[in-house]
């Protein structure tokens, strides 16, 4: 957990176990300073589209929908690292773009497997920094070990979380033991399932931007309806989600109107088919079952 410790691809058998005893790791470094600048660039002006238009666009999903976000949650020095983590068949379930003004927006406290009612938490979150992303920024705050118990959370919306559905914990974080995931452009954090989370306001006066894309391990299944998912390495015997058949070529610019069309779509399917939880508290490593 020291920022100082850059770790290095691929990663070692301590930084596995680390991983596993606190559900994240961080910094690695994955982009080299021209994909930081095409992706950043990409990013700034989904944003600058959002804003000029009635209704923001949906930060969700945009790896089905535009080339750019694609390439980056594809990104083969991502997947050798989370190959790592849930094994050699990598599932691309989800994505979500995290730009944060200066203001007071933040993110509250919560643990991702909430939403999607997984059978196993073998899903790694890779947060991917397009900006630095510091204490001042509201960079992403965790409390090591919390993944290993899962908490009682509630929904509370307030105008300036990030997170729409308002999934928050009822009790803590506990402030004491809680980590700055502070990165540079370039690096990114990889954060279990179970993992607790959140970020504070951004009182910079700069946006801090982070691409994070959720990992599964194709045999895990999921207790709610879900949109395609990429197949981004290896074989999936299971089928329990269906494939995106053609890769996104679109540019932001263009394929705005069918991301626009899809979100929507989205939005007013039932996603909830009341499926089973996360009942396990395992953290297999892919090292450590073979
Ligand atoms: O970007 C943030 O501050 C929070 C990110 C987050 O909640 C996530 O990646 O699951």
């Amino acid at each position: 957990m020291n920022r100082d410790v850059s770790h290095s691809m691929p990663l070692s058998r301590s930084d596995l176990k680390r991983y596993q005893a606190t559900g994240v790791l961080f910094p690695i470094a994955v982009l080299c300073l021209e994909e930081q600048r095409r992706f950043r660039s990409a990013i700034d002006e989904f944003v600058a589209l959002s804003d000029a238009s009635a209704k923001p666009a949906n930060v969700g999903q945009c790896h089905l929908n535009f080339k750019f976000a694609f390439d980056l949650s594809t990104h083969e020095q991502i997947l050798d690292t989370v190959e790592q983590v849930i094994g050699p068949n990598i599932l691309v379930h989800s994505s979500t773009i995290f730009s944060k003004r200066p203001g007071r927006s933040f993110v509250s406290w919560h643990q991702d497997s909430l939403y999607w009612h997984l059978s196993a938490p073998r899903l790694v979150s890779a947060w991917i920094a397009l900006s630095d992303s510091t204490v001042e920024n509201g960079c992403m705050r965790v409390q090591p070990g919390s993944h290993l118990r899962q908490r009682e959370h509630t929904e509370i919306h307030h105008e300036d979380n990030m997170l729409v559905t308002g999934t928050t914990i009822m009790d803590g974080p506990d402030e004491a033991s809680t980590v700055n995931v502070v990165l540079r452009a370039g690096e990114m954090s990889l954060h279990h399932a179970n993992l607790l989370h959140g970020s504070d306001p951004n009182r910079s006066n700069h946006n801090r931007i982070g691409f994070a894309v959720r990992y599964l391990a194709p045999d895990v299944q999921q207790g709610r309806e879900h949109h395609e998912v990429i197949l981004a390495r290896g074989h999936d015997r299971y089928q329990h989600f269906q494939q995106l058949k053609d890769p996104p070529v679109y540019s932001v610019r263009d394929g705005m109107p069918l991301h626009v069309a899809f979100s929507a779509w989205l939005n007013k399917r039932d996603l909830d088919r009341g499926g089973p939880r996360v009942t396990s508290n395992e953290i297999p490593l892919y090292t450590e079952r073979t």
